[in-house]
């Protein structure tokens, strides 16, 4: 049996989590992970925070702080959500530590002995204004394509269209908002064209295995041929390489590896840190990491959304495989689609999007997660884009984990409690059951007829003790499980879940069709084997539904009094029996005393989940939405000091493309106002101007300069911002507004 070695695509550490990213590379994961755990597998799960590229920096900039407090921020936010949220990683690392610049370096150096890496000239835009040349994401113009106006420099979000920045047509740098000149600058470009036909036979190679989506991605951008692509950025920020040896500093000064070169390499850099920390401990070798990326014996899955695929399925393995060294290609990439939220794509800037660190607030019991848990993976979008809906989250959790599973685990411990101050001595009758139950698993599992004639033809000795309802049962408990078990190594989570969830509905129907509450009144010993069989499948289910639902798993394990089995990290160096083939196996249970039981899914009201619904799309100062915004009386008005002001001075917030500082005069004193105005407007078109301010405002800092008011600005239907001012210019400055 292989190792199994699961990555999940490292999430930008350049903001909050939602539910869509969870559904995407995550939930997946997690629940591949685990399951391979309980089957006894040797597992390593690795992931982190993405720390470096464009997506920080332009993050830092609207934060109006540094990109290392940026990547601080949200690592340890997004690590401490998942952690909450059950993934069980067993490391999550991040892209800004020493080890993973080493790691990346290694690559770029050992690629450019190797010559597959050519320095070319090229043309770029450059802003005079903020001394810098621009990335794609800092430049902005009119598509050459659709003539879409607000198209990036590297792509169009409006027609999909890819250029080079240098085709947009009337660019503009989104640093200083002043058209960009053109200069030549030098980048290291990976000919990934050397590795054209080892794709095609690596990707040709999964044709029977892959997603359809995934293949249908990675052929097309083969089809279109694979050209050299630069693989260095002129940034700050990143993974530098002005100082290494045989790499002229003069060409690579101001220069960072593009941060989709290096990010997939934070999965071997997490790898080798995790080594080294259990190196330490004295549980595995320091080069251990490389039974992990360079052995055979290890079997590689990329968990991942679908923007992702031909990194993982072409950048990834042309890496891997130009590095030599036997490192091992990706055995699967799963590829999800999207996940939708109320039948809207999440959209932070549009307010619709659901944080998981807000979720696990608002539902911070273990259950709560559990219910997100199931409701997500009962949504997976493995195939095509999937929605999120509270309505439906509500549904799942009342009507599936609540009416089915944790009814089925109430009643049964609740009637045992009551009747038989536990789990129930087996009779004289049936103190052979566990037995005969081994022994009807062992003739399912070695008979391979249909599954009718296996229940039709179970051996007439196990029916001297077995009646039909626990044959069905006992049969339903096996082959769901084992369906459960097929369906999750080929990735298919809704479906495992699925038929993890038809045990339980197939436990209540044994529970209702042996009717132990009307039995035990003239046949107790009947009543005794009935709850005692319930017994064993709730502690089956509880294992079964482990890498799903591992809180309420954990939980039933503590009310049985047995150790919680719930494929929890082991960082990669202890095995578990196989706990998946023992879920099916009675154990020796009988007389057990156990805890109170409890409700596992309390009911989810419908204020609730309205109060969920109702927050999305808020703060969104459109029309619509105007009168969502709370009536105030005149009182409330009037605490506002509105005066007009004439601006004397107007200059950039140095490092910040947003901010103008501006010097008023109010009629009443001078003072500075900062203003987010710097991307709609140049500083001396503002001299002379007459504006509106807040003139009470409390001061803030904004980039460490103080402000004194407020100026008010309102969108154009393009999204520029213009300021308002007066019908008459020559109002003079401090008139009082009312
Ligand atoms: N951070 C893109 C993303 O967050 C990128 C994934 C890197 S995986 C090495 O979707
Ligand atoms: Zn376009």
């Amino acid at each position: 049996m292989k190792r199994t070695l699961i990555t999940s695509a490292l999430p930008y550490a350049n903001g909050y989590l939602h539910l869509g990213h969870c559904a995407g590379a995550y939930l997946p994961a997690d629940i591949y992970a685990r399951f391979k755990r309980l089957k006894g597998e040797e597992v390593l799960y690795v992931c982190g925070s993405d720390e470096h590229g464009v997506a920080i920096t332009i993050a830092a900039e609207k934060e109006g702080v540094s990109p290392q407090e940026i990547i601080d921020k949200y690592h340890f936010a997004n690590k401490e959500a998942f952690d909450k949220f059950g993934m069980s990683f067993d490391i999550y690392s991040r892209t800004s530590i020493p080890l993973h610049h080493n790691t990346a370096r290694e690559f770029f150096r050992d690629f450019k002995e190797k010559g597959y890496l050519i320095d070319m000239e090229e043309e770029q835009f450059y802003d005079n204004d903020a001394g810098m040349f621009l990335p794609d994401r800092y430049v902005e113009g009119i598509c050459p394509n659709c003539g879409n106006e607000h198209a990036r420099g590297d792509q169009c979000d409006s027609c999909g269209a890819y250029y080079n920045q240098l085709e947009l047509k009337n660019p503009v740098s989104l640093v200083s908002g002043k058209t960009p000149v053109v200069r030549r600058t030098v980048h290291w470009y990976m000919r990934f064209d050397k590795f054209q036909t080892f794709l095609e036979n690596y990707i040709e190679s999964h044709s029977k295995d892959w997603k359809d989506n995934v293949l249908q991605q990675s052929r097309s951008w083969l089809k279109q041929g694979l050209a050299e692509r630069a693989i260095t950025r002129d940034l700050t920020w990143g993974v530098k390489i002005d100082d290494l040896p045989d790499v002229p500093p003069e060409k690579a000064k101001g220069k960072v590896l593009y941060v989709w070169f290096e990010a997939v390499l934070g999965y071997i850099s997490a790898t080798k840190e995790l080594m080294g920390i259990l190196n330490k401990e004295g549980k595995a070798g320091a080069d251990d990491w490389q039974k992990w990326w360079k052995d055979e014996e290890t079997r590689y899955i990329a968990f991942i959304g679908k923007d992702n695929i031909v990194f993982h399925t072409l950048i990834f393995p042309a890496i891997l495989h130009g590095r030599g060294g036997n490192y091992i290609l990706p055995d699967n990439v799963p590829a999800n689609e999207f996940l939708n939220l109320e039948g809207q794509k999440f959209s932070k800037s549009r307010n619709w999007s659901i944080d998981l660190r807000d979720f696990i607030n608002n539902f911070p019991e273990p259950s709560g997660v559990d219910a997100l848990r199931y409701t997500l993976a009962m949504n997976l979008p493995e195939t095509k884009d999937s929605d999120f809906t509270w309505k439906d989250f509500q549904a799942r959790n009342n009507n599936e984990l609540s009416a089915i599973f944790g009814n089925f685990v109430n009643r049964t411990l609740q009637f045992a409690l009551k009747n038989f101050e536990g789990i129930p001595e087996l009779p004289d009758k049936y103190k052979w059951l566990n037995l005969y139950w081994k022994n009807l698993i062992h003739y399912f599992d070695s008979d391979h007829q249909t599954e009718h004639e296996l229940v039709a033809n179970v051996p007439e000795e196990l029916r001297k003790l077995l009646n039909d309802n626990d044959v069905n049962l006992i049969y339903a408990l096996w082959n769901n499980s084992s369906e459960a078990a097929n369906l999750y190594e080929r990735f298919r989570f809704r479906d495992g879940v699925s038929e993890t969830m038809n045990i339980a509905r197939a436990a209540n129907k044994y529970f209702n069709d042996e009717q132990p509450w009307s039995v035990i009144k003239n046949e107790p010993d009947e009543a005794a084997k009935t709850i005692y069989i319930c017994c064993q499948l709730v502690r089956s289910l509880a294992q079964l539904f482990a890498p799903l639902i591992p809180y309420t798993s954990k939980r039933i394990f503590e009310i049985l009094n047995l150790k919680p089995i719930t494929g929890e990290s082991t960082k990669g160096v202890i095995k578990y029996p196989d706990y998946w083939k023992d879920a099916v196996i009675p154990v020796e249970i009988a007389g057990k005393k156990f805890g109170s039981p409890e409700i596992l899914f309390p009911k989810i009201e419908d204020d609730v989940v309205n109060a969920q619904t109702s927050k999305l799309g808020l703060m969104l100062e459109t029309k619509e939405n105007e009168n969502m915004v709370p009536l105030i009386t005149i009182d409330d008005f009037t605490k506002i000091q509105l005066r007009t002001a004439k601006i004397l001075k107007a200059e950039k917030v140095p490092k910040s493309k947003k901010l103008l500082r501006l010097q008023v005069d109010t009629g009443i004193d001078q003072r500075q106002i900062i203003a987010g105005i710097a991307e709609h407007y140049e500083p001396d078109y503002l001299i002379g101007k007459t504006v509106i301010i807040v003139a009470n405002l409390q001061p803030a800092k904004l980039m460490g300069e103080e402000s004194n008011g407020m100026m008010l600005a309102a969108s154009d239907s393009t999204g520029k911002l213009r300021f308002l001012t007066t019908e008459i210019d020559d109002l003079s400055a401090g008139s009082n507004i009312k």
